[in-house]
């Protein structure tokens, strides 16, 4: 193992630490200090020990004048940092004991902090996991982003019914981030383009400031810190005082009202046009002012543009930076006097794109007008972009159609590499998407396969296991998770597998009371724990799920006394505000959840739990506790899934479709460790083609038949039958997601479940085996695929230990 970079401190000196804060910090004593006021002095104290390595790395970067890796996100889906920072730093225990001697719940304090949610789903999540990863292998890079002052909406049920509120951890001083006042960039918008002196010169119409709050991303062992710089929109002016004096107080704070509406809230929904203009503006803003900041930064180390490329690797987090490729045409053209074609050279060398979906509603587009309105520069430079493209690859693939202006043909065009996030996705990528640009530019799209952090997903929210593992086969593989392979050899040890089963219990046994605590929900901790948790979406088929779980109920009905494997069906996660249907599966969750738990007949067997508000710290409580792991999508639209590499991290079996990384996960952990079913990729497409092929799957199920019967009676929903009309009709008629196709062979493999989970030993192994052969999953070993595939960037933690063993 690597030896820790920060010497600990004793745990009185940091009990210290945090009393001084407590006072000089918080102005509190300790008699009237909150939960809060102890959570905020234990950050504090923590933080002190960041900045010393964060300082070092920023100036073995200067030093280095290497490359630098700038991760341009729109979502950063951070989750809470104290445990984290402690954990990175070494520090955990010292921070408990000090919090305990204090006389304070260490898990309360860690639970106080908000959860920085500034992301929708996996695509924020990885690129948080990313950070972590470029910091632990010491790469040097910058996340680029929003500050947003209301990250994702919370969650409420309202008789089962989805209910959104603003979301607002900013309420709270943020203590992780540094403002820097004096790193400001003007973000210009609208108004017109003219031609002077031969010269093309954009006239604003509209300007705002970005400024940036810094937050240091420590990495394992604290031998590394990037930064993560976010921006926050703000007035040109602040204050229009004339307005004041005239008694206008609207109009006088109305310019600042108007900025800082471009940084006020995170988008959250993956489905419809709505904001499209604030969306747009949102996405120049940050992508501008992260360009314009990164050629500040190269020119103030006396670099000439022609080699920014040889410095900096830009990527494109999906297609919401997109237009980084023409605002860095317009800063070389309009500031720096390049051609245009040196220019779009110089750019596409810089910029490499990752795509995260195939579902043509999510790849963004805009609509011409609105595109020429807000950005009428970058409209001009599009079609230069598009005319270069022309004259490389002819004209299969226009960027600019049916007056629109497609963002992912205008990143693929801009980038030297596109990525797919799974094999399977990457090969779909090349075959569906992007078949003609693929053909137009051969060997441009590439594979990286997700991950997950190790530190975060196993380290920090599995304690249980954690200790096992360091016990089995010791303590180096939180940064070199393939080490997870030596637990194999222990598969067949009675002791290890108890010990392995005492920790899934422990994990189990927790939420149990957490759910208690928080919701007033009783969980048998003895029954399967069988847990789909991700973002509510047609294609990942919780519906398909909550049918099955219907099914079962009629089964144990019809045969109360039957050898029953008492299941916990757990569901989580939010449906995008404007996304109909996807709430309509959860208000159907939740009905089918208050008639199915109140039935004594079936109650010891069956109960579906779907706690309110899943956000990242639920997600560390759920997943260690998981027995079964839903991953169901329909083949051929799960990108990846990185939920999925969570749980099989964390001893819970897959059930799942060859879809997205399933299919990687499958091949390592095993065919038999893995629960297969329903169609692939391919035969989804055909079945597609079939005629009537929802009734035809429908006919032959009786099973189904029965279910889709029993919602549209009003059985679960006191007898409405309006309620949910269109969500069954719309199986019958457009199930495009293959629900009916795929339901008896889901159901079918379920029952396989029931019986190996009733062999207690076998699952055990089972279990151990996935965690065993899952270390591929790092983010630490996809961020390595990164730097050398697409980036060409070096770590430069060999030369910072160099060094430091000579001083
Ligand atoms: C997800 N995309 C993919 N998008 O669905 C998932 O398979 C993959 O593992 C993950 O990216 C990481 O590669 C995703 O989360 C969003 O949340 C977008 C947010 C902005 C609007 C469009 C969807």
């Amino acid at each position: 193992m690597t030896t820790p970079r920060i010497s600990a401190p004793s745990v009185e000196a940091f009990s210290a630490a945090i009393l001084r804060h407590l006072k000089l910090s918080l102005g509190k004593d300790p008699e009237h200090a909150s939960l809060y006021d102890w959570r905020m002095s234990l950050a504090l104290s923590l933080r002190d020990h960041v900045v010393e390595p964060w300082f070092e790395s920023t100036r073995k970067t200067y030093e280095a004048r290497g490359k630098r890796v700038y991760y341009l996100s729109m979502e950063f889906l951070i989750g809470r940092l104290v445990e984290d920072v402690a954990v990175n730093l070494g520090f955990e225990d010292i921070a408990e004991e000090a919090i305990t001697a204090l006389g304070q719940n260490y898990g309360d304090v860690v639970a106080n902090e908000p959860d920085a949610a500034l992301g929708n789903g996996g695509l924020g999540r990885l690129a948080a996991c990313f950070m972590d990863s470029l910091s632990t292998l010491g790469i040097p890079a910058y996340g680029y982003g929003i500050r947003y002052e209301h990250g994702l909406f919370e969650q409420h049920f309202e008789e089962g019914a989805q209910i959104e509120t603003a979301e607002t951890w900013l309420s709270q001083a943020h203590v992780w981030e540094f403002e820097r006042p004096e790193v400001t960039y003007p973000i210009h918008f609208g108004g017109h383009v003219a031609v002077e002196d031969g010269k093309t010169v954009w006239h604003a119409g509209e300007t705002v400031m970005a400024s940036a709050y810094d937050t240091p991303v420590l990495g394992w062992q604290g031998r590394w810190a990037n930064t993560l710089r976010l921006w926050a929109a703000k007035p040109t002016t602040n204050f229009d005082l004339e307005s004041f004096n005239r008694g206008d107080y609207i109009a006088a704070s109305a310019p600042e009202a108007l900025a800082r509406t471009i940084s006020r809230v995170l988008y959250p929904d993956d489905t419809t046009d709505v904001g499209k203009e604030l969306r747009l503006k949102q996405e120049y803003f940050f992508t501008s002012a992260s360009l314009q900041d990164l050629l500040r930064r190269f020119l103030s180390e006396g670099g000439a543009l022609k080699d920014l490329p040889d410095h900096v690797a830009i990527q494109l987090n999906d297609t919401h930076p997109a237009i980084a490729g023409p605002e860095l045409v317009r800063l070389l053209m309009d500031e720096h006097q390049f051609e245009v074609a040196q220019a779009i050279t110089t750019a596409r060398a810089c910029l490499a794109y990752t795509n995260h979906t195939l579902l043509p509603e999510a790849l963004e587009r805009w609509p011409e007008d609105l595109f020429a309105r807000v950005l009428p520069r970058h409209y001009r430079i599009i079609q230069l972009i598009e005319a270069a493209h022309f004259a490389t690859a002819g004209e299969t693939v226009r960027i600019f159609e049916h007056g629109e202006v497609k963002m992912g043909e205008l990143a693929f065009v801009m980038a030297h590499h596109v990525n797919g996030v799974s094999a399977l996705h990457s090969e779909l990528v090349k075959e569906t998407v992007f078949s003609d640009l693929n053909a137009a530019y051969p060997g441009r799209i590439i594979n990286q396969t997700n991950g997950i952090t190790p530190r975060r997903w196993l380290y920090t929210c599995n304690r249980p296991l954690r200790g096992l593992i360091n016990d089995t086969i010791g303590t180096a593989w939180p940064d070199n998770l393939d080490q997870l392979s030596g637990l194999t050899a222990h598969v067949e040890d009675s002791a290890f597998l108890d010990r392995f089963q005492a920790a899934k219990d422990a994990n189990k046994a927790r939420l149990a009371d957490w759910l208690k605590a928080r919701d007033g929900v009783s969980v048998d901790p003895a029954a399967m724990f069988d847990v789909q948790i991700k973002r509510i979406h047609e294609y990942k088929r919780q519906l398909m799920n909550l049918l099955e779980t219907v099914a079962l109920w009629n089964d144990i009905r019809a045969n109360p006394n039957g050898a029953w494997t008492p299941r916990v069906k757990l569901f989580g996660g939010k449906a995008a505000p404007g996304y109909v249907v996807a709430k309509e599966i959860i208000h159907l969750i939740n009905d089918a959840a208050r008639v199915i738990n109140a039935d004594p007949v079936t109650r010891e067997f069956l109960q579906i739990v779907y706690p309110e508000n899943y956000n990242v710290s639920m997600a560390e409580m759920l997943i260690p506790a998981a027995d079964l792991s839903e991953q169901i999508s329909t083949a051929g639209k799960e990108a990846s899934g990185t939920g999925n590499m969570k749980f099989a991290l964390n001893g819970a079996p897959t059930i799942g479709t060859l879809d997205g990384a399933n299919v990687e996960i499958r091949d390592c952990v095993g065919a038999e460790n893995f629960f297969l079913f329903g169609l692939t990729a391919a035969e989804v497409t055909a079945r597609r083609a079939e005629p009537d092929y929802a009734r035809t799957a429908i006919a032959a199920s009786p099973r189904l038949s029965e279910v889709l019967d029993q919602i549209r009676s009003g059985l679960f929903s006191g007898g409405d039958r309006d309620r949910y009309v269109n969500l069954v009709n719309g199986l019958y008629d457009h199930d495009y997601f293959l629900v009916t196709c795929d339901f008896d062979a889901y159901f079918a493999a379920q029952r396989q479940v029931d019986t190996a989970f009733a062999d207690s030993r076998t699952w055990t192994r089972m279990a151990a085996l996935n965690t065993a052969r899952v270390g591929w999953f790092s983010s630490d070993r996809t961020i390595s695929g990164y730097a050398k595939d697409i980036w060409q960037a070096q770590s430069l933690l060999e030369q910072r230990d160099a060094d430091q063993n000579v001083a």
